[in-house]
């Protein structure tokens, strides 16, 4: 009897035809149980397929680039102990996250939900819970938030399901391999999950202080989870690493390289555009972070900084420090749209719809991207093989002021949205960025930000770039100014400051004022949105 078995991809929620980026083994390799097989690249996730059992490999079936899905047969495997061994139904039947998988498909049942492989992080407070009892989620859906002393993460949902019990509390303390819930499941199961996505959006990135290792660029490093754990193994920054791999993904071979002190791929040299490659940013060699005891000088109280503070200032300063920022100041004459405005809102009064300056700017917006496509683009890949983006969607993020820092909810096809369909989506959106409550999807996507501070003052600012997208609209307090065309007569106008800080690589200094220009016409006269 042959004790030959084949290797599947497991479940990997919703993703099919995803391309192979890696394969870590080759025929006549002996791997245990748990050993990762290949990386898949999904344009969500990095996702490594871990061997469901021990065995030699005696064939390979796919090769890099190959687009496989679930049951795919990725190798065939001698299996260790006779195929006899082949997986026990028990284990499948109560799949989880850190169990080995199994290509076996079992009847629907009850997956215990587990803490993924989380570095070294031990005993690590739940500090947030996305999910309630009855509620359904997608794979990869956010089901809780970890924050140790370095990283904030959340742990996805590794299938999709129906949560039937939570089987912790915020403030328990969790390490891998605890159970978070129990998840009602489809028709199918598989014990495989998918490893924690490292292609994760930036609410799931970690943020961090490092010591050595810059934990922040190690999340944000543009590497598949076995390549991650490789390099917690051998003390690796991931963010010092340059990636070999495909749009410069960082692959074995090149942490193996760094390890041995550098040279080849992994010689981490010069700053990498980090914003386009997804990697960390190397060489800045600077003074060390005064260290002050502030208590000598007189009395101080210690504040842990918010999560969302740690990921929007770890993401702030990337953007910072990797984009050559410029900013272009102008003004707008809004006095009959302010007008416009006051007359909407007394029509609009029993909707519930309340329109303040913000969604028309969207609308503005709008129209100055189509004039000028490069602002609604963003950089992609590095070096020569760097190119623009054109997007052909109008997605708008807006910069929300919450009780727990900064967050820019993005709302979609704003092109297609009525003013006053912005305005409430907009209000629905900010609500849930103050209650803490905004998904992942709905803060990513967006092609260009505005950020107001209308509401609140100042004159102008210079804001900061929210990568990968090439530019950004600050906007103040409207205030009445004198003007004259002719220097002899003067009215009052109502101006609307406006600060558009945009990338240099992208973008040039005519395009920008061209740009303003054309938003303060608009602004200036609605019908110009038809043009
Ligand atoms: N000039 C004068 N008044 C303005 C104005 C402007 N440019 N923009 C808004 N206002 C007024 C509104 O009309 C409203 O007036 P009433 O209370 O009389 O109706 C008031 O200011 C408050 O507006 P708002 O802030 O509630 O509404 P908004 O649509 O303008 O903004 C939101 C919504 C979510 C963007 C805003 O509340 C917010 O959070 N802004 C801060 C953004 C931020 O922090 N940016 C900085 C990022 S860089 O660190």
């Amino acid at each position: 009897m042959s004790n030959s078995i084949d290797i599947q991809v497991p479940d990997i929620g919703d993703f099919s035809d995803v391309p192979v980026i890696e394969i870590f083994v080759k025929v006549g390799d002996t791997v245990k149980a748990e050993d990762p097989l290949v990386s898949l690249e999904s344009d969500k996730a990095t996702l490594d397929v871990p061997a469901p059992r021990g065995g030699v490999v005696k064939a390979i079936a796919v090769k890099l680039g190959d687009k496989v899905s679930q049951g795919s047969v990725i190798m065939q495997f001698e299996a260790e102990g006779g195929a006899a061994a082949a997986a026990p139904p028990a284990e499948v039947a109560k799949p989880s996250v850190t169990a080995p998988p199994s290509a076996v498909s079992a009847p629907a049942g009850l997956a215990e939900v587990r803490v993924p492989d989380i570095g070294d992080f031990k005993d690590v407070p739940v500090i947030e819970i996305f999910v309630k009892v009855g509620d359904t989620v997608k794979a990869e859906d956010p089901l809780v938030s970890l924050e140790s002393d370095k990283a904030t993460m959340d742990v996805p949902a590794p299938l999709s399901g129906v949560v039937k019990e939570i089987r912790i509390q915020l403030g328990d303390k969790v390490s891998q391999g605890s159970v978070v819930l129990l998840l009602a499941t489809g028709d199918v199961l598989s014990a495989a999950a998918p490893v924690v996505a490292v292609a994760a959006p930036p609410a799931q990135a970690a943020a961090a202080v490092g010591a050595s290792v810059n934990e922040a660029a190690f999340a944000l490093a543009y590497a598949g989870p076995a390549v991650r754990k490789l390099a917690r193994e051998l003390g690796v920054d991931l963010g010092r690493v340059s990636g070999s791999g495909e749009h410069g993904r960082i692959v074995r071979t090149d942490v193996e390289a760094f390890a041995r002190g550098g040279g080849g791929p992994a010689a981490a040299p010069a700053p990498k555009p980090a914003a386009a490659a997804g990697g960390g940013i190397g060489g800045l060699e600077l003074l060390a972070w005064p260290k002050v005891d502030f208590a000598k000088f007189g009395p101080v109280e210690r504040k842990e900084l918010s999560r969302i503070k740690k990921i929007s200032g770890a993401n702030l300063h990337r953007n910072w420090v990797v984009i050559p920022h410029v900013t272009t100041h102008d003004e707008a004459d809004i006095t009959e749209l302010e007008q416009f405005r006051v007359q909407m809102n007394k029509e609009l009064e029993k909707s519930g719809v309340k329109l303040s300056m913000l969604p028309f700017m969207m609308k503005a917006a709008v129209s100055a991207l189509k004039k000028f496509p490069e602002f609604n683009a963003s950089l992609d890949g590095q070096g020569n093989e760097q190119s623009l983006v054109l997007k052909n969607y109008w997605h708008i993020g807006f910069a929300a002021d919450t009780p727990n820092g900064l967050m820019v909810p993005v709302i979609r096809d704003v092109d297609k949205k009525t003013v006053p369909e912005i305005a409430k989506e907009m209000g629905e959106l900010a609500k849930l960025a103050r209650e803490g409550k905004l998904k992942p999807d709905q803060m990513s996507g967006g092609t260009f930000t505005i950020s107001s501070l209308g509401g609140i003052g100042g004159i102008y600012f210079t804001p900061i770039i929210n990568a990968p997208e090439v530019a950004i609209m600050g906007v103040c307090k409207s205030y009445w100014k004198q003007h004259s065309s002719d220097g002899k007569t003067y009215t009052s106008r109502l101006t609307l400051p406006l600060s558009l800080s945009w990338d240099h690589r992208v973008i040039d200094g005519a395009a920008a004022a061209r740009f303003n220009v054309h938003f303060a016409n608009v602004l200036a006269d609605l019908r110009r949105v038809l043009f």
